[in-house]
């Protein structure tokens, strides 16, 4: 049977979360709040302005839209600046491994991820070239879970939603693949991300015995 991947980026690809961390982090420092790793949980997936606005709740701080905006250029280029030195060595481990596969084996793959910086983020790792398609936070008007992020990648694909499998570590990126009907595989803890159809621990749990039946089925 013909399949298709798409995967999300951030937590699956590479662990941008860490720099996201650290931005988001000196942000809250400098509004006079702390930022925990705890706190950062609660932003993976989700869009950049959503992202400000957990933030800002947190540290119970209200911003006037002009200066949201400010802050978020602010963040975003502090997060770039940790983007601009990525190179493929932060590739996480298992992904060459399944994108070599799929590659032998003709099976196309698209990105899914809400990040704007996916584009660049692809291109300092060195697997821009490699996938058949992108969609980022640039495409998308709906936020995961909304499955517009993964409709549009099936689309651009040309392959039906029941044919595609989303590769996913975030709980809201889990639903918007079950809400577009697709099948889908959980990066990360099981009992959090207990709507997947699997849950993996990281990227290596693809193994070839697990694609072998995947496609054979
Ligand atoms: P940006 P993903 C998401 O990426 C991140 O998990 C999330 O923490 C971030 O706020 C979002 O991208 C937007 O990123 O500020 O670069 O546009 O997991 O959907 O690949
Ligand atoms: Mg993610």
């Amino acid at each position: 049977k013909e399949i298709a991947f798409i995967f999300d980026l951030d937590g699956v690809i590479v662990d941008t979360a860490k720099y996201h961390f650290l931005a988001w982090r000196n942000l809250a420092t400098q509004l006079g709040f702390e930022f925990t790793e705890a706190h950062n949980e609660l932003l993976k997936g989700v869009s950049r302005i959503k992202s400000l606005e957990i933030l800002l709740n947190i540290g119970k701080v209200q911003l006037s839209e002009e200066e949201k905006q400010k802050y978020l250029v602010q963040k975003n280029e502090e997060y770039l600046s940790f983007v601009n030195k990525m190179t493929s060595e932060e590739i996480l481990p298992g992904v060459s491994n399944l994108l070599d596969y799929l590659d032998a084996h003709n099976i196309k793959y698209a990105l899914g991820s809400a990040s704007k910086n996916a584009p660049l983020i692809l291109e300092k790792v060195g697997l821009y070239k490699r996938f058949s398609a992108l969609v980022d936070g640039n495409d998308v008007s709906k936020a995961k879970p909304d499955p517009e992020v993964f409709l549009i990648g099936a689309k651009k694909l040309n392959m039906k939603p029941e044919n595609c499998v989303v590769v996913e570590d975030a709980i809201a990126g889990v639903e918007a693949a079950k809400l577009a009907n697709m099948k889908c595989v959980g990066i990360g803890d099981a009992e959090v991300l207990g709507k997947a159809d699997v849950v993996f621990k990281d990227m290596t749990g693809f193994t070839s015995e697990f694609l072998n039946k995947l496609i054979n089925n």
